[in-house]
């Protein structure tokens, strides 16, 4: 898997197996409660979106998570256009799975002088989150999260399953705030994939906000 040591991360085949054959000290992993696919996404526009996708690896152990981790590019050093997504096994992360299609996403914008400062954290800590079931009651609901570098502001969002459901997403936007330390006074929205899809200006409105 060629993604530390090159510009541009090449990721062409399904690398699960290379990352399982590391062995923890005695062979014990530390099983994670979810099976986690990392993907990567590179703006190729002489293809559909959705073939852009693909799955760089699957991991179910904490160390495994961590082997990927380090032999990855961070976030910060993609190109332009690209994103890396972690969704739960069996999720594609785009809004048309049936996991997603009732969805939205908690949204957070970067301005371009944050891609060196908090990019990376921000991200590491979702993925955090996500791996360690951070959001408790309510984990059922989290399907993903997506971090897209762009040219302008790059975008961190965390997407949830059920939009309708007010209280148990309003309360997941809460613990990523809080997670992120985004301080009290910034707000942070919820889009609903429905709305994505179909907005006519630059921003879907919120459904809600933290
Ligand atoms: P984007 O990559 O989420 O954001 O969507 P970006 O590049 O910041 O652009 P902006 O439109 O938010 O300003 C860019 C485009 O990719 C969308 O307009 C869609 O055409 C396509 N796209 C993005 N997503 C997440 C999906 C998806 O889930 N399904 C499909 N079919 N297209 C998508």
């Amino acid at each position: 898997m060629s993604v530390t040591d090159s510009t541009e991360v090449d990721v062409t085949e399904d690398h699960s197996a290379e990352i399982s054959e590391v062995k923890a000290p005695l062979a014990v992993k530390h099983p994670l409660q979810n099976t986690w696919a990392l993907w990567y996404f590179k703006n190729d526009r002489s293809k559909d979106w959705s073939e852009n996708l693909k799955i760089v690896a699957k991991f179910q152990f904490v160390e495994d998570f961590w082997a990927l981790y380090n032999h990855i590019q961070p976030a910060s050093r993609l190109a332009n256009g690209c994103d890396y997504s972690l969704f739960k096994d069996g999720i594609k992360p785009e809004w048309e799975d049936p996991r997603n299609c009732k969805g939205g996403r908690w949204l957070i914008s970067l301005n371009k002088g944050q891609r060196a400062t908090e990019l990376d954290h921000s991200w590491m800590e979702i993925l955090l989150c996500l791996i360690g079931e951070a959001f408790e009651d309510n984990s059922d609901e989290i399907c993903g999260a997506t971090v897209n570098i762009r040219p302008k502001v790059d975008k961190l969002s965390l997407w949830t399953a059920n939009a309708g459901k007010k209280d148990a997403t309003c309360a997941i936007g809460k613990k990523l705030k809080e997670r992120l330390g985004v301080p009290n006074h910034i707000v942070v929205g919820y889009e609903v994939h429905e709305d994505t899809k179909s907005r006519k200006g630059s921003m879907a409105k919120n459904r809600y906000t933290v």
